[in-house]
């Protein structure tokens, strides 16, 4: 037989198995389960929600334990030598902090437990109390992770803080769990001492010694009513005095976990060591091959449960975590200096989480990128895609084998190159990741997504998706800590017997629902709910619908709908993450209410208007000038309408009327919350004046 023959017919062939096989398998089953009625699945492999993966292990300090004894001299905690710090001058006069910072420097996990066994000995002969507890408020870094280790060997109970939260929410959360020792870093420092007058229960700080900062910590030593000492010193004072361990049990509460509500003051979720537990299990079980290669950049912050349960994987399989932050992580990095590397360069990461809104900005990177190179670059950047694509989607017209690397070499490589070039699976989670954003980075990378669904209340177990799985837009079966059902919610339309799929509110149970919030009863009970057969069920207040094979798309939120003046109802969610795919808008909110009949829009633009504006040869002086152009409002408002109707939106349901805000909304202007998160109280507040101004 002629042997071009058979090279051209074999690939078609195995492609017609691969697409009989594609889509068929069931990632999640039916179950039954008891509570309230509604339509409930379990993960394919597991018929009963696992919770713990290993042998005689119940707690989060158990199993750190174990891994210290495991692998004594692999590498664990890694953070970059501090070389310098500079001040650079903009063209217009601001000044940036540039940072150059050198290799990686290691703690073993030999050498990490005994700082964690020191910290913990020298915590307690500081002072602290047994059942007093613990705030941890900094930064991502190593000590975080020796502090709550350390914590939890003496079985105190942690409470978290994100660094860039608020006055009163850091008020409220230190006061209401009667914290009497906060661990923080040196800038958080000043913030601490200007509320120190309302903060009746802190009795002791303990800063994290900061290379390049000096200036904060003396005044405070001087002027404060606390004992002030630096992480090193406790960690010596403990060497001198080494006591046991305290370990808890799998029952006691590991962590209190502040939530940045989208309204409100934070709530503090009550997390057990069987609840995180149960997550790091199931996690293990879908991560392929996770073992002591794996190297893991750490930047997200630990307040948040995705980082903090991803780091908790990485120690118990072994693996290395390399401390990074949000703006030194590439080479092009805000506060890296030029010509110096980012943290993903120096770690060359295997493994990496990430929230969409900054693969969303790696996505726009990179295609901003290859258009300006233009010409022959960005033709072989087109068909690269294209092929990949075909291949991703199950054609057998896509490219394979040889031409995949061949593709690789030319093209992804440098992608690649952004993020250190060697991940091999990306976690996303923390907001829904659009479908476009999900399969470019996946085709540059060359790395599986996984998406995953969960929330703080249920310690971020809920679904992921498998590594298997090339579809966008879906959350993942069940987690094999997690049963995940869905009830009919009538008012919003959604039922269990909608077809062709079973849509309603998501609830989760199984052993990672946490015990409810801290000292608020009330809230506790509207949102969980304990079954005849004492499971414990959070009712997550998003709208879901599964698949036929059993994986989870979210599809709306209960909060975000509003009812406008003629009785239609509007999906805020819905209609933003169907028109934040213009590629004028940066972030969008979208805004409705009962006394108008139609909505309207508060935009912050790309800066693609920049050269849109050039093109078209419209003056301006600067951004802020650009987006109060009426040719702008235009062009942006075309280009939503052009989305709205891709999407096919109602005309209800697109904004009538949008206004251009120039500044982006980050954490720190409180506009979102740490995860990325529309804070849609506090936004319109804020823009009280521009929505008004809409209306008229
Ligand atoms: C751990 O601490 C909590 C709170 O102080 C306490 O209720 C519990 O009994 C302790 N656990 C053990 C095993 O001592
Ligand atoms: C601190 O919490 C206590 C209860 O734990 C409350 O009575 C008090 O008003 C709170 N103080 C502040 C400043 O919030
Ligand atoms: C704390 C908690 O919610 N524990 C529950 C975990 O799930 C099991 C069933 O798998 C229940 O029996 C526990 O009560």
């Amino acid at each position: 037989m002629n042997p071009y023959l058979i090279a051209a017919v074999v690939p078609v062939l195995l492609s017609l198995i691969f697409q009989k096989t594609k889509g068929k398998k069931k990632r999640g089953l039916p179950v039954d389960v008891g509570g309230e009625p509604g339509y409930a699945l379990r993960n394919h492999r597991f018929a009963s929600p696992v919770e713990s993966f290993w042998e005689g292990v119940t707690t989060i300090a158990e199993l750190f334990e174990q891994s210290c004894k495991r692998f004594p001299d692999k590498a664990l905690l890694g953070t970059r030598k501090l070389f310098s710090k500079e001040t650079e001058k903009s063209q217009d006069g601001r000044s940036f902090e540039k940072l150059h910072l050198g290799k990686y420097e290691w703690l073993s996990y030999g050498q990490a437990f005994n700082a964690v066994g020191n910290f913990a000995s020298g915590l307690v002969k500081l002072g602290h109390q047994k059942g007093e507890r613990v705030a941890i408020f900094a930064d991502t870094r190593a000590e975080w992770q020796i502090a709550l280790q350390a914590c939890f060997r003496q079985n105190i109970t942690v409470v978290t803080i994100y660094a860039s939260l608020g006055e009163e929410a850091l008020c409220h959360s230190l006061n209401e769990t009667e914290v009497t020792t906060v661990i923080c870093g040196q800038k958080e420092i000043r913030k601490l001492s200007e509320i120190s007058r309302r903060l009746d229960t802190v009795k002791r700080i303990v800063w994290i010694n900061e290379e390049g900062i000096s200036n904060d910590v003396s005044l405070v030593q001087n002027a404060s009513p606390w004992i002030v000492n630096s992480f090193a010193e406790v960690e010596k004072l403990g060497k001198e005095n080494l006591l046991e361990a305290d370990m808890p049990l799998s029952t006691d509460i590991a962590v209190i976990m502040y939530t940045s509500g989208s309204t409100g003051l934070p709530k503090g979720v009550m997390m057990s060591h069987g609840n995180v537990l149960a997550t790091v299990s199931a996690v293990m079980t879908i991560v392929p091959g996770l073992g002591s290669k794996d190297v893991y950049l750490a930047y997200l912050p630990l307040a948040h449960i995705l980082e903090l349960a991803a780091e908790s994987v990485l120690i118990a399989a072994g693996g290395s975590i390399g401390y990074g932050s949000p703006l030194t992580l590439t080479d092009t990095s805000n506060k890296i200096k030029k010509g110096t590397k980012g943290d993903a360069s120096v770690l060359a990461p295997t493994l990496m989480t990430a929230v969409p809104a900054i693969l969303d900005r790696v996505r726009d990177g990179v295609r901003k990128n290859v258009n300006s190179k233009g010409g022959i670059a960005k033709k072989l950047f087109d068909i690269a895609y294209d092929r990949r694509f075909s291949a991703i989607e199950g054609s057998w017209f896509g490219a394979w084998g040889l031409e995949k690397l061949l593709w690789d070499f030319l093209v992804f490589r440098k992608v690649k190159a952004i993020l250190g070039g060697h991940i091999r699976f990306l976690l996303s989670g923390g907001a829904p990741l659009s479908g476009d954003t999900q399969r470019f980075i996946n085709i540059c990378l060359g790395a599986p997504i996984g998406q995953g669904y969960g929330l703080t209340e249920t310690c971020a177990g809920g679904t992921f998706s498998e590594y298997d799985d090339t579809s966008v837009g879906r959350v993942g079966p069940p987690l094999p800590c997690s049963f995940v059902k869905l009830i009919d919610w009538q008012e919003g339309g959604y039922l269990i017997t909608d077809s062709p799929t079973p849509r309603g509110e998501i609830v989760i149970g199984g052993p990672n629902v946490t015990a409810g919030y801290f000292r608020n009863e009330e809230k506790t009970k509207e949102v969980y709910k304990v079954d005849e057969r004492g499971m414990r069920w959070f009712y997550t207040g998003d709208i879901g619908r599964f698949h036929p094979d059993g994986c989870l798309e979210i599809i709306d939120r209960k909060k975000d709908i509003v009812k406008l003046q003629h009785g239609e109802y509007v999906s805020l969610g819905k209609v933003e993450a169907a028109l934040i795919v213009s590629p004028y808008v940066d972030n969008i909110m979208l805004h409705a209410d009962p006394f108008h009949n139609y909505c309207v829009a508060l935009i912050t633009p790309s800066h693609a208007l920049e050269s849109w504006a050039q093109k078209k040869g419209i003056a301006f002086s600067d951004f802020s000038d650009l987006c109060q152009k009426e040719e702008t409002v235009k062009e942006v408002h075309a280009s939503l309408l052009k989305a709205a109707k891709e999407a096919r939106l109602e005309k209800f349901e697109t904004p009538s009327k949008i206004i251009l805000l120039p500044e982006t909304w980050t954490p720190e202007s409180g506009l979102v919350t740490a995860a990325l998160k529309l804070k849609r109280e506090v936004i319109r507040k804020t823009f009280a004046t521009e929505l008004e101004k809409l209306y008229a």
